[in-house]
């Protein structure tokens, strides 16, 4: 009898889940005035393009199961489109808001609606412009919150708090992709420099804490082309999620993100009445070359209701700039939340296995052809390479129309799933005959198809072919599984033995260690054109790039819409050639 009264209440309960999950998804509209607009953020006026005006654009916050429909009026002097960082975009795929992947850009004075349904997946997202550098002020959060007011798989947090961290040049945004690129001025916490530059001294993000009280951070690392570290003073946070993945709870006291990714990490005040500074600072993987600005530290202010003059000021001691093993201790002691919201268990039958190699490798300029895409005087510049292969965007339509329309001859279907020599990926050796032929990929438009529903499995090995830096890669429709982090070439055999296929974290950006790999898997059940890439802005022109066309399945529930009917067109004139790229250069 007891047991017939549980499951009835089950049944009820089940009911009314049901009912409050209909009741509750709402269509969340907004509206993005993208303009020109003047900020300060160190001592000069400067002006940028910005949503509604503000840096870091507007907050928008949904919950599971919603409908977004944001109207993007692009009253800027930019082409532009928006991305929708992280979100799966099931079966909308032309919402994606890749430039010349999944759409041309809205141009001034024109107007897109992007519309798509958000499920499977809470947390914190980012949204950011996804042409040419544009990202560098157009951004902004996305907050998933549980359906029907549901709870957190943590205790409930006693207020939430946004913390965005940009990258801040002092010039003209489209400056920023001029080459050599210059070096960035400042970081910013939601749009404030703080105390560590002259003009700014009193624009600081203060975070005023009760004492015993729990507080949820959701972070965006929104910078350009910076890896950060993030701490604050005699406090640890607990990370309940990355990249909108619940993960089991992690106790830190310094936290690491590239370019892209995004945590949520609970901080208790449980210190003494008094201020805490929190401060951000750059995690320079390269070893060679790169460059950051002169005062390297940001900083923002926690202070505890009650403090007072005479209440101790604490700043925390940050890890040094090149701290690998910092940064590498918390990126890989992550682990996800088996069980929890969202969770489905890692496949382990593989259909699709590849290996990618990716660096940096040279292209040259003495092709009368090229000469156009190189600094005067250069004889070569930087290429990002996949697997021999750097990636060209279309110019004249966007990957996914010409996929979906059958319009041949703008692009291969031909990336191959292992590079084209083996060798030693860590310690590259150009004056070898065999692997110089890896110092110079091939520049096309070059995409791998995947079977609707298939696993893919990824060995992303880092190499050393011009420098060696931590990459955080991107992808575009999916979440997948972080299986292994490693230094090193990835050893199919001693490697594969001790990746993670019970509890690994998961995310939609990754930083693949500097002269290391890292093992990912995912489920291409999403039909569509997804980007691969570099999250480091700089690295996009350079071609790390690749994509995946994923078929559509048996039915119409698993194939991919017609594109709506207003979808920007290109009117680029296709003898045009494409932005300037730079000589060898490594400073951002
Ligand atoms: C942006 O500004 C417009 C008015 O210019 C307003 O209607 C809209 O709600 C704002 N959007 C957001 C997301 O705040
Ligand atoms: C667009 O910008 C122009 C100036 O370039 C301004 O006059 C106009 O009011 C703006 N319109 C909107 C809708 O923001
Ligand atoms: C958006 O663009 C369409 C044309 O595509 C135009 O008819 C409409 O007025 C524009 N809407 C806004 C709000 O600018
Ligand atoms: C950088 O900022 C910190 C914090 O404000 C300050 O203590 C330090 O003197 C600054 N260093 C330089 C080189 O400006
Ligand atoms: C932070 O966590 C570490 C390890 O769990 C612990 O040793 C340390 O005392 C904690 N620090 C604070 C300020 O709570
Ligand atoms: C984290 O990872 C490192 C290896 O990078 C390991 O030595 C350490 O024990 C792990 N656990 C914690 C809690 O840091
Ligand atoms: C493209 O080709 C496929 C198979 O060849 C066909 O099924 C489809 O209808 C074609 N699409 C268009 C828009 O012509
Ligand atoms: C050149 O590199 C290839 C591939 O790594 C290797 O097999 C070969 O032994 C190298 N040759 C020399 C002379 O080192
Ligand atoms: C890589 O691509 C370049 C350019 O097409 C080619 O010359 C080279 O031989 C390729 N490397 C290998 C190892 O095949
Ligand atoms: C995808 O494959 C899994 C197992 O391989 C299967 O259970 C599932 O039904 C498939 N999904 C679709 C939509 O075909
Ligand atoms: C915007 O894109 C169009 C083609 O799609 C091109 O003709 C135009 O020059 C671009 N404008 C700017 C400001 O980049
Ligand atoms: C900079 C820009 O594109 N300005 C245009 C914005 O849209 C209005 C009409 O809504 C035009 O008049 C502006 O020229
Ligand atoms: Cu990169």
């Amino acid at each position: 009898m007891p047991r017939l009264r549980h499951y009835l209440a089950a049944q009820a309960f089940f009911v009314f889940l049901l009912f409050s999950s209909i009741a509750s998804a709402a269509i969340v509209e907004h509206v993005f005035h993208v303009k020109n607009v003047l900020v300060k953020p160190l001592c000069k006026d400067q002006m940028i393009p910005a949503v509604n005006g503000s840096l870091p654009g507007p907050t928008i916050n949904v919950r599971e199961g919603d409908t977004l429909v944001v109207n993007v009026i692009n009253n800027s002097t930019y082409n532009i489109t928006i991305h929708w960082h992280g979100v799966f975009q099931r079966k909308s795929s032309w919402m994606d808001g890749a430039d010349m992947i999944t759409q041309c850009a809205i141009q001034p004075s024109n107007n897109f609606t992007y519309r798509f349904e958000i499920t499977g997946q809470e947390g914190t997202l980012l949204w950011h412009a996804h042409t040419t550098n544009l990202r560098a002020t157009l951004h902004g959060a996305l907050i998933i919150r549980p359906r029907s007011g549901g709870p957190y798989p943590f205790l409930k947090p006693y207020k939430e708090v946004l913390l965005i961290f940009e990258q801040w040049w002092d010039m003209d945004v489209g400056l920023i992709a001029t080459r050599p690129a210059p070096v960035s001025d400042a970081y910013l916490i939601n749009g404030l420099a703080g105390d560590s530059y002259p003009c700014s001294k009193n624009r600081m993000f203060n975070l005023k804490v009760i004492q015993g009280k729990t507080y949820l951070l959701r972070i965006i690392n929104a910078a350009l082309n910076k890896h950060l570290f993030f701490k604050i003073a005699n406090h640890n946070v607990t990370v309940v999620a990355v990249d909108a993945v619940y993960t089991t709870p992690y106790v830190s006291d310094v936290m690491m993100l590239t370019p892209g990714q995004t945590i949520d990490a609970l901080l208790t005040a449980d210190q003494p009445i008094g201020s805490y500074f929190m401060s951000i600072s750059p995690y320079n993987s390269a070893n060679q070359g790169s460059s950051v600005p002169p005062n390297t530290t940001t900083r923002g202010l926690v202070i505890y209701a009650g403090a007072t003059s005479a209440s101790p000021v604490v700043t925390p001691s940050m890890p040094g700039m090149d701290d690998e093993s910092t940064a590498h201790r918390f990126s890989s002691n992550i682990t996800g939340l088996v069980g929890g919201p969202h969770w489905t268990p890692v496949p382990r039958h593989v259909d699709e296995k590849m290996f990618m190699t990716i660096g940096l490798g040279l292209e040259l300029c003495l092709h009368p052809d090229n000469t156009k895409h190189c600094l005067v005087g250069g004889e070569q510049q930087l290429s990002g390479s996949l697997n021999n292969y750097s990636f060209v965007l279309p110019k004249t339509i966007s990957l996914q129309e010409a996929h979906f329309y059958n319009v041949t001859g703008v692009y291969t279907s031909d990336f191959p799933n292992e590079p084209p020599l083996k060798f030693d990926y860590a310690n590259f050796r150009a004056h070898n005959d065999s692997e110089g032929k890896m110092m110079y990929p091939e520049r096309k438009t070059s995409v791998k198809t995947l079977r609707f529903n298939s696993t893919v499995e990824i060995v992303l090995q880092n190499t050393k072919i011009v420098t060696s830096e931590s990459h955080p890669m991107h992808l575009h429709g999916f979440n997948f599984y972080v299986l292994g982090y490693g230094f090193g070439n990835y050893d199919p055999i001693r490697d594969e033995r001790k990746l993670n296929l019970v509890n690994p974290q998961m995310h939609n950006t990754v930083g693949v260690p500097s002269g290391g790999w890292v093992v990912l898997r995912f489920i291409a059940d999403n039909p569509g054109t997804w980007m691969f890439h570099c999250h480091m802005d700089v690295h996009l022109p350079f071609g790390m790039i690749m994509a995946f066309i994923v078929q559509n399945g048996p039915t119409p529930e698993t194939s991919l819409p017609p594109p709506p009917s207003n979808l920007p067109q290109c009117t680029r004139d296709p003898t045009l050639s494409e932005s300037p790229k730079t000589s060898v250069d490594l400073s951002y």
